[in-house]
């Protein structure tokens, strides 16, 4: 059994100060059961909490620490960069070099404004598309997660698609009628939504491949059918790629499936571990934001040279070194062999789904296309299989509707330690 006294005197602690003892909720351990662990360091692929317990690690702080952790170049440009104090509130060399890097790397951005998170590039990419379009609607979809904005905090309601409910007390019932919500994947229902809602329409915003019920893949021809339906009718495509930016190659999903947004929200990676988020996109539209056009929007602390250095040192290692995909993919492979082979050996038939370094084991036997099929999964079993995992030494992420991600620091051999504790682990709860 793991030590964790000091993990829980400092819940205890937290508690008292912090809304549920931590600062995102999804840290809390509130899907797997248990009390989270306060982490001390990381280096490499590992963690180690103030116990002294060494985990490999498979969350990268949910994405950002693509290259693991203790990276050399991110550290050092850190270490210059606040040497010259920390923040200006004024324009900096470094925002011009990170401009030039998102818009080499990134096929559809022209342009781009840095923020703070990836909720805030989100939340203005919506303003700018409600602004340059005049119009009020946005579509999401079920089980996809675009941060904390008001206009996202919005359950489905029944039904193929219907005027959203807020699923957040807070969240206005006016805000809520401007968000209509369809199921991920279910293009009838977009066609659908939009003949209902004729030139009311702002925008459709979708993570190109979900990281948020777990990971979905879009259906062959679904991100194509919504770029069709936005040309059709004059709707901003906006590809959410937070989580997938810079993760699923140097030019994310749009690179990938080869479908071009007209605005991309980055976050997570961008930021090379600090607190970083921008979105961008076609030129004719981003020169719609303040102060070059009328949709306001600003930031104290947006791109906050600390920031910018660290983000620039990620982002050059990306770009120019284009073996880190091959060696994320064939790990990423080797892992996703590895737990099939398990689930085999115990006759378990659960769905695995990957691409890259984003895989998800689903204690489910569906097939996972969607939310609806993504809640079929055993959630009780999930957040058994979290703590079995944790005994054996690997940290995945705490809830059956998240993402694992491979970092580069995983070589084959921790990956042969991670696909083992998987057979333990999966022989204690199966
Ligand atoms: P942040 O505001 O947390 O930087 O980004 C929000 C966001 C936007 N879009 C996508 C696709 C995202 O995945 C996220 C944030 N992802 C979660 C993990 N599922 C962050 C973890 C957390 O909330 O603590």
């Amino acid at each position: 059994m793991l030590v964790k006294e000091q993990s829980k005197a400092l819940f205890n602690a937290a508690k008292n100060l912090i809304p549920g003892g931590v600062n995102s909720p999804v840290r809390a351990f509130k899907a797997v059961g248990g009390d989270p662990l306060f982490i001390k360091s990381a280096q490499g692929p590992y963690l180690y909490d103030e116990d002294g317990n060494k985990f490999i690690e498979l969350i990268n702080s949910w994405g950002p620490m693509l290259l693991g952790h203790g990276n050399i170049a991110i550290e050092n440009a850190v270490i210059e960069a606040i040497k010259k104090s920390p923040s200006f509130g004024a324009p900096t060399r470094k925002e011009v070099e990170m401009a030039e890097l998102i818009v080499a790397m990134v096929p559809s951005i022209e342009m781009v404004r840095m923020v703070n998170s990836g909720t805030e590039a989100t939340m203005s990419a919506i303003r700018l598309a409600r602004g340059y379009t005049g119009l009020d609607k946005i579509i999401k979809f079920e089980g996809c997660y675009h941060g904390h904005g008001d206009s996202f905090l919005i359950a489905a309601g029944s039904g193929v698609a219907t005027m959203g409910t807020p699923d957040s007390p807070g969240v206005t019932k006016g805000t809520a009628n401007d968000t209509l919500t369809v199921a991920y994947n279910d293009l009838p229902a977009v066609e659908h939504t939009i003949s209902e809602n004729k030139d009311k329409i702002a925008a459709i915003i979708v993570e190109p491949v979900v990281g948020n019920m777990g990971c979905v893949l879009p259906a062959s021809g679904f991100l194509e059918g919504l770029r069709t339906l936005c040309d059709q009718h004059g709707i901003v495509l906006i590809f959410d790629e937070v989580m997938t930016g810079f993760r699923l190659s140097k030019g994310g999903a749009q690179e990938v499936f080869g479908v071009m947004p007209d605005l991309t929200t980055l976050g997570k990676i961008i930021g090379g571990g600090l607190p970083v988020g921008a979105y961008g996109g076609r030129k004719e539209i981003m020169s719609h934001v303040s102060p070059a056009g009328p949709i306001y929007q600003a930031g104290t602390l947006s791109g906050n040279p600390i920031a910018m250095h660290a983000g620039v040192a990620m982002l050059r290692q990306l770009s120019e070194q284009p073996d880190i995909y091959t060696h994320l993919e064939n790990i990423s492979a080797q892992i996703e062999k590895g737990f099939r082979a398990n689930l085999k050996a115990i006759g378990q038939h659960y769905t695995i789904n990957r691409i890259g370094s984003m895989i998800s084991l689903f204690f489910t036997e569906n097939e996972v296309s969607d939310f609806a099929s993504a809640k079929t999964s055993d959630t009780e079993r999930f957040g058994r299989y979290f703590n079995a995992m944790m005994e054996c030494g690997v940290y995945v992420a705490p809830s059956q509707f998240e993402t694992l991600f491979v970092s580069t620091a995983i070589d084959e051999k921790i990956a042969d330690e991670i696909v083992a504790a998987n057979r333990k682990a999966l022989d204690m709860v199966c």
